[in-house]
C-alpha cells in the first residue's frame, strides 16, 4: 500500500504537463486503475481484514485526489507565466491611422463661392435639374428654332410614345432656377443659383456634366455699375489678391445689354496666375436681365431691372488650385486629384479654411 502511494506521488509531483497528469490519474484511481482493483479484492477478505484495509485504500485515494488536483493547479499556474513571459503587448506604442476622407475641390469651391456672396446679400436658391423646355430655353427668350437650343447640346429625356408634349430636358444651366425664383418671390431679389448642369460634351475642356453658377440682382435701379462692383469684389475675395475686370460686348437672348467678363492674369511656364500682369483671360458672361426675361418671371420690367451673370464652378477650381485637366475632377483616378494636392484618402495637402 506504502509503494504505491510512494509511486503514484512521486509520478504526480514529477509529471511535467496536464497529459501526463491525466493519464496517471486513470492509472491510478480511473475506473480500471490500480486503487479500483484493490478495492475489488476487499470483497475476497474477511470482515476484519476488509475493516483495515477500506478505510485506508479510501485514505489513499483521497490523498491521490488531493495530489493530482494540486498539481494540476501548479501546471496551470507555470503554463500561465510562461505566457505571460512570452506574450507582451506595448501599450504605448502609436495606434494605427485611418485614412480620412477630404473634401472634393469642387465642393470646396461651391462653399467659398457660397461665403463670399453670403457677404455681399445674395441667398442661396436651388432647384429641379430635370426641367421642362419652358423653364430652360422659352423663359430665358431662347426661341423654339434659336440656334442657342442645339449650341447647349442638350440631353433630351424620352416621352413615352404617344405622348406629344415637348421632351423634358437636363437643365443646360441654372438660368432656370432663377426663373422660379422670380415666380415664387418676385422683386426685390438677389441670389445665386449654384448647382450641376448637363450638356453632351467631352473634351480636355468639357465634361457632360458640369457645376454653373449664376447670379441675379433684381431692384429699382440696379445698373452695369453695380454688376461691375459685385465681380470684382467677388473675384478679389475668391482669388484672394485684388483683381481687375475687364467687360467686353457680347451677345446671350437673356441679357441686353451683354457683356463677357475677364479678369486680369499671367501666363507663366504654361501656367496662368489670377490677379497678376497685363492678360486677360475671360469667366464669366453677363448683363442687364432682358425684358422679356423678367416678363417670363412675372416682374414688370417697366418697374424693375437687374443684373445677371453665369460662370463655371469646374473652371474657377482648376484656376485657383492650377488643376490643367477638367477630367481630373470627374474621372476618378485619385491619383490626379492627390497630385493637385486633393487625396480623397489621406491627409488633405492644401492649408487653410473656406478661403484658402
Ligand atoms: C455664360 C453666360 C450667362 C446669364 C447667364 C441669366 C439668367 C436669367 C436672366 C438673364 Cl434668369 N441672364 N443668366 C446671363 C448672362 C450670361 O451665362 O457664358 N456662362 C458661363
Amino acid at each position: 500500500m506504502d509503494d504505491l502511494k510512494n509511486k503514484y506521488l512521486t509520478a504526480i509531483l514529477q509529471a511535467g504537463d496536464e497529459a501526463t497528469l491525466e493519464d496517471i490519474r486513470l492509472q491510478a484511481v480511473g475506473k480500471k486503475g490500480e486503487v479500483a482493483l484493490k478495492m475489488r479484492e476487499l470483497g475476497k477478505m474477511t470482515p476484519e481484514e476488509r475493516q483495515v484495509m477500506g478505510p485506508k485504500l479510501n485514505a489513499l485515494k483521497d490523498e491521490i485526489n488531493s495530489a493530482l488536483a494540486a498539481k494540476k493547479v501548479a501546471l496551470e499556474d507555470a503554463a500561465l507565466d510562461a505566457r505571460l513571459a512570452e506574450e507582451w503587448l506595448d501599450v504605448t506604442l502609436p495606434g494605427r491611422g485611418r485614412p480620412q476622407g477630404t473634401i472634393h475641390p469642387i465642393s470646396r469651391v461651391s462653399e467659398e463661392i457660397y461665403a463670399i456672396f453670403a457677404d455681399l446679400g445674395f441667398a442661396v436658391a436651388e432647384g429641379p435639374q430635370i426641367e421642362d423646355d419652358w423653364h430652360n430655353f422659352d423663359a430665358l427668350n431662347i426661341a423654339p428654332h434659336h440656334p442657342a437650343r442645339q449650341e447647349h447640346d442638350t440631353f433630351y429625356m424620352h416621352r413615352a410614345e404617344g405622348d406629344e408634349r415637348a421632351p423634358n430636358v437636363l437643365r443646360t444651366h441654372t438660368s432656370p432656377v432663377q426663373i422660379r425664383t422670380m415666380l415664387d418671390q418676385g422683386a426685390p431679389i438677389r441670389i445665386i443659383a449654384p448647382g450641376r448642369v448637363y450638356r453632351s460634351d467631352y473634351d480636355q475642356t468639357h465634361t457632360p456634366m458640369f457645376h454653373q453658377v449664376e447670379g441675379m440682382a433684381i431692384d429699382k435701379d440696379i445698373s452695369m455699375a453695380n454688376l461691375k462692383w459685385v465681380l470684382e469684389e467677388f473675384y478679389t475675395a475668391f482669388f484672394g489678391t485684388k483683381v481687375k475686370t475687364r467687360f467686353r460686348a457680347s451677345h446671350f437672348p437673356f441679357t441686353e445689354p451683354s457683356a463677357e467678363v475677364d479678369v486680369q492674369c499671367k501666363w507663366e511656364n504654361g501656367t496662368v496666375t489670377v490677379g497678376e500682369g497685363d492678360d486677360w483671360l475671360e469667366v464669366l458672361g453677363s448683363g442687364m436681365m432682358h425684358p422679356n426675361v423678367l416678363k417670363s418671371g412675372g416682374i414688370d420690367p417697366k418697374e424693375w431691372q437687374g443684373f445677371a451673370f453665369g460662370m463655371g464652378i469646374d473652371r474657377l477650381a482648376m484656376l485657383k488650385y492650377g488643376i490643367p485637366d477638367l477630367r481630373a475632377f470627374f474621372d476618378s483616378d485619385l491619383r490626379w486629384l492627390r497630385h493637385y494636392g486633393f487625396s480623397a484618402l489621406g491627409t488633405p495637402t492644401l492649408a487653410g479654411g473656406i478661403h484658402g
